[in-house]
């Protein structure tokens, strides 16, 4: 069972190309601990609204604030820890098993995740106490 010690801030390589501006790739399982199967980005969040506000069994994440910056509030049923993303080079590492909020959007901000699985709605703990029950059994 992973605990919030296991998420991790990870720093991506910048080219900065001068006037041209700058590039950042994530390489699956170089950069990252695992395969990327699966892109979603969230963005348009309206100020004061969250997102997330659940745990997976299995899914590992990676979560860029491609633009704007956010908070993340990640929780393993012990312990919480709130992070803070505002670089498209910097990344959280986000494994399974931690109940995670993302919060405080600024303005236009952009929150790309790069995914270990496919999108599957079982994989999903969308209640606190159903989730200490999982770690509790874990
Ligand atoms: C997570 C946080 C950070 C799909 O159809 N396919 C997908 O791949 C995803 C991610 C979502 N959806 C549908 C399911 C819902 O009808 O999009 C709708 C919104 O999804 P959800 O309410 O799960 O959005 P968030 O922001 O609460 O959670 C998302 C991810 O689902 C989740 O894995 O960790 O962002």
């Amino acid at each position: 069972m992973n605990t919030i010690d296991a998420c991790r801030l990870i720093q991506l390589e910048k080219h900065a190309s001068g006037r041209r501006g700058s590039l950042t790739v994530v390489q699956g399982s170089e950069d990252i601990p695992f395969d990327i199967r699966r892109v979603y980005y969230i963005y348009d969040v309206p100020g004061g609204e969250s997102r997330g506000s659940h745990a997976h069994k299995t899914l590992d994440q990676l979560l860029v604030a491609v633009a704007g910056s956010f908070h993340v509030r990640i929780d393993d049923g012990e312990g919480h820890r709130m992070l803070f993303l505002c670089q498209p080079n910097q990344a959280l590492y986000l494994p399974a098993h931690i109940w995670h909020q993302l919060e405080n959007f600024s303005s236009g901000a952009v929150a790309l995740a790069l995914t270990s699985a496919p999108y599957s709605e079982e994989d999903y703990i969308r209640d606190y106490d159903e989730f200490l029950k999982f770690r509790n059994n874990g």
